[in-house]
């Protein structure tokens, strides 16, 4: 008989950046699913409020709270410290938060969009996977989901350094899963393509014009979409590892590669 690894008890998961988007589809997934969850982010209220849904609907302290800024070391290890007992020992890490900034070409972008891309997604994510990986190693149990991108396998332009960083977390993914081998530690990219989240709010500055055009006649992968594959990389038996699953929404493909043609 096969046994799946997420139904052997409750686990303990921490999703980062559960304030929105796939964070907070995944947050509320894995609750559903009945194991307790840890949701992280700066929106407090945000988290609060996830929190009163999932422990209305699930049952008292399904959820703890962890309002946090992922690209302060301080902050994580603050935080870390103040899990109650019952959430310390973290199963499974979702390190989601993240976010694009711009759409420039690299010689007009902004370099403190740079900035802040590479703080969030990709120190943001080793901070979290530093911290939280010595208990996991110890116990000998536990899985790093990480959100990566198609925009990490594929060039596109103005994905410049957006692109970059999710390529970090690909080539992260599997460095980890080299060092890790015989932890029985498991790790996992997601690499989502075009979904529909506050993602593109967040890259165009709040301009809620210009996002929903990027969504407009596309129908888009959904945040639920991408929970359903962090779900089922997590339920998979403990000898199997996902090493990444790309998904794009059937309406996105791939284009040609771009020639430029000498004119005359
Ligand atoms: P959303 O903007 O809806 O959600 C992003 C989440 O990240 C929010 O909860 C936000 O919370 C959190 N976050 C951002 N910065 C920080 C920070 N410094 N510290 C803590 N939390 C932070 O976007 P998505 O759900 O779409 O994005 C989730 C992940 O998926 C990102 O890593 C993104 O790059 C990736 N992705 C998205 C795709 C898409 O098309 N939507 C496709 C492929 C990958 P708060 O602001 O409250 O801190
Ligand atoms: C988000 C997907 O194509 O907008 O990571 O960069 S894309």
């Amino acid at each position: 008989m096969t046994t799946t690894s997420m139904s052997k008890k409750v686990k303990t998961v921490m999703v980062t950046g559960a304030s929105s988007g796939f964070g907070l589809a995944t947050a509320r997934r894995f609750a559903e699913k009945g194991h307790r969850v840890i949701v992280a982010a700066r929106r407090k209220e945000r988290l609060e409020s996830l929190k009163q849904e999932l422990d209305d609907e699930f049952g008292a302290d399904t959820v703890f709270v962890m309002p946090l800024d992922v690209t302060s070391e301080t902050q994580i290890e603050e935080m870390l410290g103040s899990l109650p007992e019952e959430f310390a020992e973290v199963d499974v890490l979702v390190n989601n938060a993240g976010l694009a900034l711009g759409l420039e070409p690299a010689h007009e972008a902004n370099l403190d969009d740079w900035h802040r891309m590479v703080d969030t997604n990709i120190k943001g994510l080793y901070l979290m996977t530093r911290k939280i990986l010595p208990g996991m190693v110890e116990r000998r149990h536990g899985h790093i989901i990480n959100i990566g991108s198609i925009a990490g396998n594929y060039a596109y332009p103005g994905g410049n350094a957006y692109g970059a960083t999710k390529a970090f977390v690909k080539q992260f993914t599997r460095n980890l899963r080299a060092d890790l081998l015989g932890t029985q530690i498991r790790v996992t990219n997601i690499e989502p393509g075009l979904a529909e989240t506050e993602f593109s709010l967040v890259r165009f500055n709040g301009d809620q014009g210009k996002a929903d055009d990027v969504y407009k006649g596309t129908d888009p992968l959904t945040a639920g979409d991408i929970a359903e594959a962090v779900i089922w990389a997590a339920e998979q038996p403990q000898h199997v590892n996902i090493n990444s699953i790309e998904l794009m929404p059937t309406s996105q493909a791939w284009a040609a590669l771009a020639i430029d043609k000498i004119q005359g």
